[in-house]
């Protein structure tokens, strides 16, 4: 399926620009969104869940592309052709890692080292030179298989801290082939730390200079810009201004642009779900089984940035000084990910005990204060757990953005929940109308939840507008047509040497 970029030039203002009409764009990210599986001799396969696939799956509504990535483990050569021709119906391509790479570049490498790091926990960071070995292995696997599929002209959009080394590796061998006008743009899902932060990392020369080969480098905040920015100078030496970068320090570079891109959601999806049979049916049995109750919501993959003990001992200290006699529940959906790294069997282990003794300690025959699902729900359940709640509570420690603040609000036409939402995601930057919070403070986030279910129904209502008014403007397929028209737009790097 060939991308147009200007396919979607009229449904939105931001592609409008002067994307060319011939430019076929290209997604790289380190997983495929899909989970193969396997029935005798036929494969299928499911879309698998999480921030970025969502983000992309609304933008793949408004434009086409084809999407590059790993399959999530090797196959033999016999099935290789089989996965090929199913992915290719889908506008999807593979690059196959051997299990050992695979393990140490994403396990090893990706979530042992720069995701701690990038969320500003260098000590579960684990730096090992077989790990980084394998970063480096997995980077170039991906710039082979991208350089026997881009050609002339082609937009390359590669996400995330995955593959922080492919902008460079890749531009290399489109130069050694003679390509030409290729674009490469790269984003970053996570935040990007402050450069006091960053500089601990043992690469961090490789890692900059790795992303510096692309054109475009975005963020979803001007702090994460900013941060990145800062780091390029204090560790490399180079000149920036507010949004660029120049590649070899005391000028005669290459100029890289850097920008703000806050993703969003597809907030249409959520809508559309909530007139089903299906959600209506569902929402209707969570309302009686929670009638007399009010309802906090908390939805997060069980990963240790979205702080989820924080917000069990905040919800023990609501229960034990604010709920003035109201009978609260918390509804904590908790998905599994990422149960091979120690940290995370910690975590859940700690999550566990919580749960247990505040359920223990407030909990009587007829009420249990938390329901801990601590599994994926199917799609027409989380959304009518978000349209029941009377309070989404979101209390990352850091968060790149955090997506299921926008679920939430979007699913919130009825009832005008209120949200409260962590100071430390990104999302606090663009969701005016949530109570923002400090995640570390117990006290301040049981006394915001107390202050979210007393709210009056006309500040509830005001603040939802304005939260809603963001969230259906700022969607991902937005986000998406951002980045590419601004690619589209910047001058290819080679051709805009010295612009500072
Ligand atoms: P994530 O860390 O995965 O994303 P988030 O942005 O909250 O975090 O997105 C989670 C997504 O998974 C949401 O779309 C949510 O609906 C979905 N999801 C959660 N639980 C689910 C369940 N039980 N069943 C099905 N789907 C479920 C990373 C960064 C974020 C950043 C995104 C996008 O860590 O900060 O916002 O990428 O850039």
């Amino acid at each position: 399926m060939a991308t147009d970029a200007g396919d979607s030039a009229d449904a939105n203002p931001a592609l409008a620009a002067d994307a060319s009409p011939a430019a076929h764009l290209i997604v790289v990210s380190n997983r495929l969104p899909v989970t193969l599986e396997q029935k005798g001799s036929e494969w299928s396969f499911k879309l698998s869940s999480g921030g970025l696939v969502s983000a992309l799956s609304g933008l793949k509504r408004e434009m086409s592309f084809t999407w590059v990535g790993w399959p999530g483990k090797d196959f033999g050569a016999d099935d290789r052709d089989k996965i090929d021709r199913l992915l290719s119906e889908n506008a999807c391509s593979a690059v196959y890692l051997d299990d050992e790479t695979a393990e140490l570049y994403y396990n090893g490498f990706a979530n042992s080292i720069l995701w701690p790091l990038f969320h500003y926990h260098p000590g579960e960071m684990m730096f090992e030179e077989t790990a980084w070995d394998a970063y480096q292995r997995a980077n170039a696997a991906f710039a082979e298989a991208l350089a026997r599929v881009v050609k002339d002209g082609d937009l390359v959009w590669i996400q995330d801290y995955h593959l922080m080394l492919l902008p460079r590796m890749l531009r290399a061998l489109l130069d050694a082939s003679g390509r030409r006008g290729v674009k490469i743009g790269w984003f970053l899902h996570t935040p990007f730390p402050s450069s006091e932060l960053y500089r601990i990392l043992p690469v961090r020369r490789q890692i900059l200079e790795g992303v510096l080969a692309a054109d475009l480098l975005g963020f979803h905040t001007y702090d994460y810009a900013r941060h990145f920015l800062s780091s390029c100078t204090r560790i490399l030496g180079l000149a920036t201004t507010g949004d660029a970068v120049e590649t070899a320090a005391g000028g005669g570079g290459r100029v890289v642009r850097v920008g703000t891109f806050p993703i969003g959601i597809d907030p249409d999806k959520f809508r559309d779900a909530l007139q089903t049979d299906e959600v209506r049916t569902r929402l209707g049995e969570l309302e009686r089984r929670f009638a007399g109750e009010r309802v906090i919501v908390g939805v997060d993959r069980l990963d240790y940035i979205k702080g989820v003990p924080q917000k069990l001992l905040a919800f023990e200290q609501f229960l034990s000084t604010h709920s003035g006699g109201e009978r609260v529940v918390l509804v904590q959906v908790a998905v599994p990910s990422r149960g091979d790294v120690e940290e995370y069997r910690q975590l859940i282990t700690s999550v566990n005990e919580l749960v247990g003794r505040i359920n223990g300690r407030f909990g009587t025959i007829e009420y249990t204060p938390i329901h801990f699902l601590h599994r994926s729900v199917a799609f027409s359940e989380l959304v009518a757990l978000y349209a029941v709640a009377d309070v989404c509570l979101v209390t990352s420690t850091r968060d790149g953005m955090n997506l299921v603040s926008y679920e939430y609000v979007a699913s919130q036409a009825q009832r005008h929940g209120v949200l409260v939402l962590s100071e430390f995601a990104g999302a606090a930057q663009s969701l005016d109308g949530a109570v923002i919070v400090n995640s570390w403070n117990i006290e301040e986030v049981a006394g915001a939840v107390a202050l979210a279910l007393a709210m009056a129904p006309a500040q509830r209502e005001a603040s939802f507008r304005t939260l809603h008014r963001y969230v259906a403007k700022h969607t991902a397929a937005y986000w998406g047509t951002s980045f590419i028209a601004e690619l589209t737009r910047v001058r290819h790097a080679a051709d805009a040497a010295a612009l500072l």
